[in-house]
């Protein structure tokens, strides 16, 4: 069973979000535990503050380590110290992260216990990222206004791999991006809408030409979408 714990200053978020489809079927299998935790509840007890200006000055306000550091040894056990051995990863979701990738989201899937650290405002102290995290990731180039979206994709695409979690008719391993092209153009009835038709070949049963003209479909697609996979 894969343990998940987010630490986030917004749990609410998280409500109902892992509740659909096959996150849900996971859950419900006890393939996967996933909880939401209030960064707040690691702070001081007296105003429950998170954040604190920047030393050497600076727009906006920064994550404080204590509460972080609290919460992650009290959901992980003691100081992990990038502790990759015993299987636990501990990650931080920061715009300065490494890319998130489909080869990253297997490694989490093989582990035994994740904790999710979501930064919010400038930015979360950098002890954080030096000594107590030992995944910092980003889900892409683009501004969020925090890690908690970035928590529910790398939530998303990791429960999918664990074994079992994918219905028998689907592998994980036959999926889009594992043979480094888009998948093929899917079509189904009516074989005419408004004029728009369905491929011709589509309606042959010649099994061989679809298949064909599927590859060819998802190198148009690639050339035209994402030339980047290409190059490589
Ligand atoms: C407007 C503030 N920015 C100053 C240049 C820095 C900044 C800080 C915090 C920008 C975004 C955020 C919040 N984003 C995340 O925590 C985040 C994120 C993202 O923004 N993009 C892609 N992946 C991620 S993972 C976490």
């Amino acid at each position: 069973m894969l343990r998940v714990n987010i630490i986030t200053i917004f749990p609410d978020y998280f409500r109902e979000a892992f509740d659909y489809g096959i996150v849900r079927r996971a859950r419900a299998a006890e393939l996967v535990d996933i909880k939401a935790h209030d960064l707040r509840s690691w702070a001081s007890a007296k105003h429950h503050v998170v954040d604190d200006r920047p030393f050497g000055g600076g727009d906006g306000m920064v994550l404080k380590p204590e509460p972080i550091f609290a919460a992650v040894e009290s959901l992980a056990g003691a100081r992990q110290r990038k502790d990759v051995a015993a299987n636990k990863r501990v990650v931080l979701l920061s715009p300065q992260g490494k890319p998130f990738t489909q080869t990253l989201a297997r490694e989490l899937a093989a582990s035994e216990q994740l904790v999710l650290v979501c930064g919010r405002y400038e930015g979360v102290d950098e002890r954080v990222a030096d000594s107590l995290v030992t995944d910092e990731i980003s889900i892409g180039d683009y501004v969020l206004s925090g890690g908690e979206p970035a928590a529910l994709v790398v939530v998303d695409a990791v429960v999918r791999l664990i074994p079992g979690a994918l219905g028998s008719e689907t592998s994980a391993a036959t999926e889009s991006f594992s043979d480094g092209l888009l998948d093929y153009p899917h079509y189904t009835r009516p074989a005419e809408f408004e004029g728009l038709r369905v491929p011709e070949i589509l309606l042959t049963g010649h099994h061989a030409e679809i298949a064909r003209w599927r590859c060819e479909a998802a190198l148009e697609k690639t050339k035209r979408n994402r030339p980047d996979l290409l190059e490589k």
